[in-house]
């Protein structure tokens, strides 16, 4: 939704909204990854943060620089305080246009004179607009936005002026009048009387925002009651940092180490984080290294005895049992060839000096008994970087299998089987879909992992996923990523490629399904081998 109605319908809403103030891109990113809807662009905490006074010191450019950075890092809706606009009716609609250009949602202009002081400073000096000429600022804003849901609310200095209940109230009916879409009361009393003698007289008239940065003890629920619909909190993140960087500031020139400062500051990889250095690696990657055609790898997964299979795999691992003529992994690699797959590496483990098929790097997992897929996985991957093909080893399939992967341009492709007999004893990976991505003649051409649980074949699964699965060089990051995260962890060590895709998903990666019908088996027991020797 755009930011604009997203603001819009935070000012309609029936309920009491929030707004907190930022003042840099950073804060405004901590801002929305805090939870709030909306943030409000404070004059005050952003010409603090610049070093400058409140008093229109920095350049209404100036400001919207900062404001610009701040809207691209976020995606929730700013409403810049604009103090008076600037000037007059024409700085109004040169400032409206502008902020429409940088997707600000929203602006505030208050009743005062250019240049103006804060209101919590000097007590009584505060020269409050003109009624008309303002009226005049607020139409000229009004007609120049394009967007229809660009925000525009007027707020009243009277309060703060010393003029008591009846200018505001005649202030705020202007306003609305002249077409604000809400009006900001302001007051700098230490409880909310002012505020509340408004709203009883006010009705309904218009949406009503305040900033009760003095009366800050009064309980939010008195705001609801009162009917209020934006509360602003106007500079709180801004102090908060200013003590922080005192103590630090402090701390660090007397103690001349940074030992103590350490633990009560955020790590550097904190900033990484927030500036989303994750995306910049993606995309370096993606831009800076892009694949030429052949830059494709394989890994098969063939360190396991295959128990099953009793006599048949006493000398040999079971990717080298012959079916016809040839074995699976040679079938296998034949397949990967003619798609130009060159690097093939099979991480071996039982039996593993039997694999001496020409031009395969074989990777020892001497630990295969005690370890799951992910540690084999993590040998052979831990060497490449490009678009790679996985493979379990005991897998036969047709060659278009392949061609489908690898013709699928998402990042994390998996085959699915829609056929399997429900009669079969054994358990192996089922998988759940998720609902279609669109309407199409072919919803299975958009079906998405779900979940694959490993368990007997039952009629409310889609398929069985017979350990095949493309990485793009993105996807190939994504699973490092993984691994980087679990490497260290206990559970790591017997973690299955299954539970690693459902944690993907559940991260919010797409695994795009590949569906099949039959054309491959997986060479598990004694029935496979048999039905294998008609494949
Ligand atoms: C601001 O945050 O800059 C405001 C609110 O205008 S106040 O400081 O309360 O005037
Ligand atoms: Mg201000």
């Amino acid at each position: 939704m755009k930011k604009t109605t997203q603001l819009k319908q935070m000012i309609l809403s029936t309920q009491l909204e929030f707004l907190m103030e930022a003042h840099s891109g950073m804060s405004a990113k901590i801002v929305e990854e805090a939870g709030f809807k909306g943030i409000w662009g404070s004059g005050l905490s952003i010409s603090g943060s610049l070093g400058v006074r409140d008093n229109n010191e920095a350049s209404w450019t100036q400001i919207l620089d900062v404001l610009e950075f701040m809207s691209d890092a976020t995606t929730v809706p700013i409403l810049m305080d604009g103090d008076t606009g600037f000037g007059n009716f024409n700085n109004m609609r040169r400032l409206v246009k502008k902020l429409e250009q940088i997707d600000i949602a929203g602006v505030c202009i208050e009743d005062k004179i250019f240049p103006k002081t804060n209101s919590f400073l000097r007590d009584g000096a505060q020269p409050l607009a003109d009624i008309k000429e303002f009226c005049g600022k607020i139409k000229a804003g009004k007609d120049i936005q394009k967007d229809d849901d660009f925000v525009i609310v007027a707020r009243v200095e009277a309060f703060i002026a010393g003029w008591g209940l009846k200018e505001a109230l005649k202030r705020a009916e202007a306003y609305r009048q002249a077409g604000a879409d809400a009006i900001l009361m302001h007051s700098k009393l230490s409880n909310a009387c002012e505020i509340f003698d408004f709203m009883n007289e006010w009705g309904n008239r218009a949406p009503i925002a305040i900033v009760p940065t003095k009366y800050y003890t009064t309980p939010t629920e008195e705001f609801k009651k009162h009917n209020i619909s934006l509360a602003i909190w106007a500079n709180h993140i801004f102090r908060g940092s200013i003590q922080k960087m005192q103590e630090i500031a402090q701390q660090i020139n007397q103690e001349q180490n940074l030992l103590n400062v350490e633990d009560s500051i955020v790590p550097v990889k904190e900033i990484f984080r927030l500036q989303d250095d994750k995306e910049l690696a993606l995309a370096e990657e993606h831009y800076l290294s892009p694949k030429t055609g052949n830059q494709r790898s394989a890994i098969i997964l063939a360190s396991t005895r295959g128990d099953q299979l009793g006599a048949l795999t006493e000398s040999i691992p079971k990717t080298m049992i012959k079916i016809g003529k040839k074995s699976i992994l040679e079938r296998a690699v034949e397949h990967l060839n003619e798609h130009h797959i060159k690097n093939i590496m099979v991480v071996a483990g039982y039996k593993r000096e039997k694999i001496n098929l020409p031009n395969l790097k074989v990777i020892a997992n001497d630990d295969y008994e005690t370890t799951g897929e992910m540690v084999s996985l993590t040998k052979a991957i831990d060497t490449t970087k490009e678009e790679c093909v996985i493979l379990f080893g005991d897998v036969l399939f047709k060659k278009y299998v392949l061609t489908i992967m690898l013709d699928d341009p998402a990042d994390i492709v998996i085959i699915v089987d829609s056929v399997f007999s429900l009669e079969k004893q054994y358990q192996s990976d089922f998988v759940q879909v998720c609902p279609m991505e669109e309407k199409s003649l072919f919803p299975e051409a958009n079906y998405y992992l779900d979940k694959i649980i490993y368990d007997q074949p039952g009629a409310e699964y889609y398929g069985e996923w017979p350990g095949m699965m493309k990485l793009t060089d993105k996807g190939v990051i994504i699973v490092k990523a993984f691994i980087q995260e679990f490497r260290d962890k206990p559970e790591f060590q017997k973690m299955d490629i299954r539970e690693m895709l459902n944690q993907l998903v559940k991260q919010g990666n797409k695994v795009k399904i590949q569906t099949i019908s039959g054309h491959r088996i997986d060479v598990n027991d004694i029935d496979d081998f048999s039905l294998a020797g008609e494949f």
